[in-house]
């Protein structure tokens, strides 16, 4: 079972959006197996969006995720990164289909509502950057066996 880590970032929480972003990957089968709300500081905000020091949007968006709460969480199933990379829709709002989380409540690059690790390994960084190993939760649901063969 892969886990990867999901931001509702300072829109999604602002606009009241948690529930139905969560919603739709919950109800997609993914298992939470972490979730908290946090600020997120300067420091953490760069170590998470590195990669993308130097490029002309990085200060707007550290500003951007600094801005106000946001709900962190882990989300576990097969294909776990790219079920969620898919449900996301594309980086611009504009580009993301419809019925995707991008494509269904947001319209520009810069208020995306969420983050999505885009891969395996950058998954397990981000999860270890977020979260604590014992807020990780290992268990078992009812349903399990009507969403996993
Ligand atoms: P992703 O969130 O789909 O993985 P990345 O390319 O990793 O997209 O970019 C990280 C975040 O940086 C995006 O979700 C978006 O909030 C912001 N971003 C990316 N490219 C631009 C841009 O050209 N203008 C403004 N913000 C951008
Ligand atoms: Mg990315």
């Amino acid at each position: 079972m892969e886990r990867t880590l999901v931001i509702v970032k300072p829109d999604g929480v602002q606009r009241g959006l948690i529930g139905p972003v969560v919603s739709k990957l919950e109800s997609r089968g993914l298992k939470i197996v972490a979730m908290k709300m946090i600020r997120i500081d300067r420091d953490l905000a760069e170590r998470h969006y590195g990669i993308h020091r130097g490029k002309a949007f990085f200060e707007p968006l550290v500003a951007y995720i600094t801005s106000s709460p946001v709900v962190v969480a882990v989300f576990e199933g097969n294909n776990a990164v790219q079920v969620v990379r898919n449900t996301m829709g594309a980086t611009n709002p504009a580009d993301a289909a419809p019925g995707t989380i991008r494509g269904d409540y947001a319209l520009e690059i810069g208020r995306n509502i969420i983050h999505g690790s885009d891969s395996t390994e950058n998954a397990q960084k981000e999860v270890d950057l977020f979260f604590q190993a014992d807020e990780l939760m290992s268990y078992e649901r009812a349903v399990d066996p009507w969403v996993f063969e």
